[in-house]
This record gives structure tokens, sequence and C-alpha cells, in this order.
């Protein structure tokens, strides 16, 4: 893994072990998430997102990906409820998708693979920094949402008109006034254990919150994020597609349901 980690055969999942032993550990994202296996807890709260649009900071092109970062200085764009406990601050917000649509969720309901997931990316404020949290067992939350073929999302076509200005490797732009909560399906149910950053370094740090509704995209939405490059400006251009590492052991984790 001489230049470092990506989805390719070289530096793909299958070998993000040798740099990172911990993808072999007891609580690695993402997984085959079984519902009728799930447990229903009655205990567990409804979910709670207050997000300030005049947050958002940036849009960027990290080469894995591309995030939409929120100032995370004060407590005003926050997660609470469901299974965590305390306040945790929205970071960023990205996503995973295929090379076409029978893949690219990280996530699996029942095997079935969406073709692309969302990631909302909050971190425990009970620690002094994202950081700091990224490291501890009860430090950041993620609430994954699936996307799924269908209707053109109207939700989506702010961030998708910045692509223009981020299509390769290391570029970013302002993005201003984005609300990410508008991005979310109207039932907020959700399954939830207890799992990892599903990149390097694979901290074993994230309460994992997906939503059991999807949210939609039209095909031609997804050709455009399929558009984007992993790669730098200058460097022969490799799409950015299949940016997802696939279901990991359970290892007798259980997974819990906020519905019935
Ligand atoms: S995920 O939601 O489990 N896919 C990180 C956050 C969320 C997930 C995965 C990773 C994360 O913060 N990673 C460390 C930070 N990154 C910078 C970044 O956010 O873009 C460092 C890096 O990987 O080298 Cu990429
Ligand atoms: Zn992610």
């Amino acid at each position: 893994m001489s230049h470092g980690w990506g989805y390719g055969a070289n530096n793909g999942p299958e070998k993000w072990g040798e740099d990172f032993p911990v993808a072999n550990g007891p609580r690695q994202s993402p997984i085959n998430i079984v519902p009728k296996e799930a447990q229903y807890d009655s205990t567990l709260k409804s979910l709670k997102l207050k997000y300030d649009p005049s947050n958002a900071n940036g849009i960027l092109n990290n080469g894995h990906s591309f995030q939409v970062d929120y100032e995370d200085d004060a407590n005003s764009s926050i997660l609470t409820g469901g299974p965590i406990s305390g306040t945790y601050r929205l970071k960023q917000f990205h996503f995973h998708w295929g090379a076409s649509n029978d893949r690219g969720s990280e996530h699996t309901v029942n095997g079935i693979k969406f073709p692309c997931e969302l990631h909302l990316v909050h971190w425990n404020t009970k620690y002094p920094s994202f950081g700091e949290a990224a490291s501890q067992p009860d430090g950041l939350a993620v609430v994954g949402v699936f996307l799924k073929i269908g209707a053109a999302n109207p939700r989506l076509q702010k961030v998708l008109d910045a692509f223009d200005s981020i299509m390769t490797k290391g570029k970013q732009t302002v993005f201003a006034n984005f609300d990410p909560k508008t991005l979310l399906p109207g039932s907020l149910d959700f399954w939830t254990y207890d799992g990892s950053l599903t990149t390097p370094p694979l901290l074993e740090s994230v309460s994992w919150i997906v939503l059991k509704e999807p949210i939609s995209v039209s095909p031609v939405q997804m050709a455009r994020f399929r558009g984007l490059f992993f790669t730098g400006e200058g460097e022969a251009p490799c799409c950015m597609v299949d940016n997802y590492r696939p279901p990991q052991p359970l290892k007798g984790r259980q997974v819990r349901a906020s519905f019935k």
C-alpha cells in the first residue's frame, strides 16, 4: 500500500488491514442489516436533528468522496436522541456510490445493495474536538441514509451543481446556507449498532444510525456523482465510483430497531 489507501485492486478494502489492523477488529462497519434479526428497543428515543444552514462552510473533493463541511465550534448544528447520550455536533456529510445502480451503498439490507449512501458525521461534545472524539468508543455518531433510483431529488440539486468546481482531488469551493435535514426521508425510523469509520483509519468509535426509509435519486443525478474524479488535476483521470467498503462480520453485535 505504498500510495495510500483507496478503492482500487491494489489499495482497496481487501488491503486496508495491512496498514490498519483494526480492519479485522470486533466492531467494524459497514454491516449487512437483517431486519428480522434486529431487536426492537422501546427505550430508544426519537432522533432529533437541529442544523443551522448558515454553518455550511464548503465542499471538498477529498480523493475518496466529496464532503460538505460544517462549522463545528458551537452547538448550532447538532444530533441528539436515538441511541446516543448527550450532544453530537455535525462535522460533515458525504456519500458513497457505485459505478452502476446495482451497487454503491456500504450498509446492505438483507443483502440488498442500494446505489448510494449518505453519511452525516457528528462528534460527541463531551470531547474537545472531532479529532479527539474519533478515537473514543462513544466519540462519533453517523446517520446513514440509503438512496434509491426514482424521481429526481430536487433537494440534492444544490450539491450536484457544486460539482463543476470540485471535479478533481483536492479541489474545494464555498458551499453556503445548506440544511442537510432537507435530505432526510419522511420517516426517521432507524437501525442502530456499534461500529467504525468505513474508511481508514477505521476507528471503532461510531454509533451507527441507519435510516430505514431511502431517499430518491434519478439516474441522471447518479451519473453526475460518477463524473467526479478520484484523481488530481493533471493525473490520468480515474472516475470516482465504487467508493464503498463491503459489509464486515457482525461478530456477535446486536442491531437494534427503533420501530416494530
Ligand atoms: S464514515 O462515515 O464512516 N464513512 C471519516 C469520517 C466518517 C467516515 C469515515 C472517515 C473521517 O473523519 N476520517 C478522517 C479524516 N479524513 C479526512 C476526511 O474527512 O476526508 C482523513 C483521511 O481520510 O485521510 Cu478522508
Ligand atoms: Zn461514509
